[in-house]
């Protein structure tokens, strides 16, 4: 993604997932916002955006985020959100394995209390180990846990597929969770 567009994408990550209001943006349910409104709020921090280019940072953003409508009327960031929406992500059968990227830090936590979901509305999961590396990597060296997917399902919990490929679940109890070679 060029700096123009990643500009674009932090100020669309900001609205449409943790604070509409400071862009003058309201969600509806299921967190979609006016494009309208959206425009106007990218040109009021002085980041001018014409629709084309607006298709053009959702079309070509780096992990798929945000998702334009048919009529292109409305707009939404397919996960990662900290408000309240619902409905932006499916039920689905996870693979037997998934990963999470995390850091040393916080890893004597999330061995005592499990994978928990911070500000966001889930913990997030990855379906390999180099997407999993690059989350962890945003915060430090990058350690990879595994999680016993099938293991958690026949218990009972809960798994959503975003329509970008990111796992979502409500909680990871430390009994499910493992460390992979590499880290
Ligand atoms: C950690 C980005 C202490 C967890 C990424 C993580 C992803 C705990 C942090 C998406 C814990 C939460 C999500 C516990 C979990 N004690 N720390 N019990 N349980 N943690 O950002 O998974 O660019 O909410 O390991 O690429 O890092 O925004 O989650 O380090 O796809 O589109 O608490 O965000 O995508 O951090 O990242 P986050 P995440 P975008």
């Amino acid at each position: 993604m060029s700096d123009a567009y990643r500009k674009r994408s932090k100020a669309l990550s900001y609205w449409l997932r943790h604070a509409p209001e400071k862009g003058g943006i309201t969600l509806d349910p299921n967190g979609w916002a006016q494009t309208a409104a959206v425009l106007r709020a990218l040109q009021d921090e002085g980041l001018e955006t014409p629709h084309d280019m607006l298709r053009a940072v959702v079309d070509e953003n780096d992990k798929r985020r945000f998702e334009l409508s048919g009529d292109e009327q409305g707009i939404r960031a397919r996960q990662g959100h900290s408000v309240a929406v619902e409905g932006s992500w499916e039920t689905a059968v996870p693979p037997p394995v998934l990963y999470h990227g995390t850091v040393e830090r916080f890893l004597p936590a999330i061995m005592r209390e499990g994978l928990t979901k911070q500000k966001r509305h889930h913990v997030h999961l990855s379906p390999d180990i180099d997407t999993a590396t690059r989350v962890g990597a945003r915060r430090g060296e990058a350690v990879i846990l595994t999680v016993d997917a099938a293991a958690m399902a026949a218990a009972g919990h809960e798994f959503a597929l975003s329509s970008n490929g990111v796992w979502l679940v409500d909680a990871v109890p430390p009994q499910f969770l493992g460390r992979t070679d590499q880290s």
